[in-house]
């Protein structure tokens, strides 16, 4: 990937708050368009709350190919189930990963919104091991 452009870009978008910043990557003010980064074996912040109908979107600020999947005996039992590629169930996405799908890329992001109310454990695949998971609290 082009982390010049990508750079760029952030550069672009933050320049009115940029002057005071040096060299800190402030991905929570710099980053409008996402609420949840991805680091290198992280979501920050964890623990993110949201209004039902409201869309939440995760950024992937890392070098690296990450995923948002949700545990299915994570979320609440009314609660349609997450992930990103698209999948119907943890199961589908965990199998899907392995033949390359269901990934979110360096510098892009994955939207999903919450109708129902609750709380919504997730994890990123290829660094569960390593304590990637978030949740998200859906209130009305
Ligand atoms: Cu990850």
């Amino acid at each position: 990937m082009n982390r010049r452009a990508f750079l760029a870009g952030v550069v672009g978008a933050a320049s009115a708050t940029v002057s005071g910043c040096t060299g800190l990557l402030n991905t929570g003010s710099n980053a409008p368009e996402g609420d949840i980064s991805m680091g290198s074996r992280s979501f920050n912040p964890r623990k993110f709350e949201v209004k039902t109908g409201v869309p939440v979107v995760w950024t992937n600020t890392d070098m690296r190919r990450h995923s948002v999947t949700a545990y299915e005996d994570g979320i609440p039992n009314e609660a349609e189930y997450f992930a990103s590629g698209g999948f119907d169930s943890e199961q589908a996405a965990r199998k899907a990963w392995q033949k390359g799908k269901g990934t979110i890329n360096p510098n892009t992001t994955f939207e999903h919104t919450f109708e129902v109310p609750g709380s919504y454990s997730y994890f990123c695949i290829p660094h569960e091991a390593a304590g990637m998971s978030g949740t998200v609290v859906v209130t009305e």
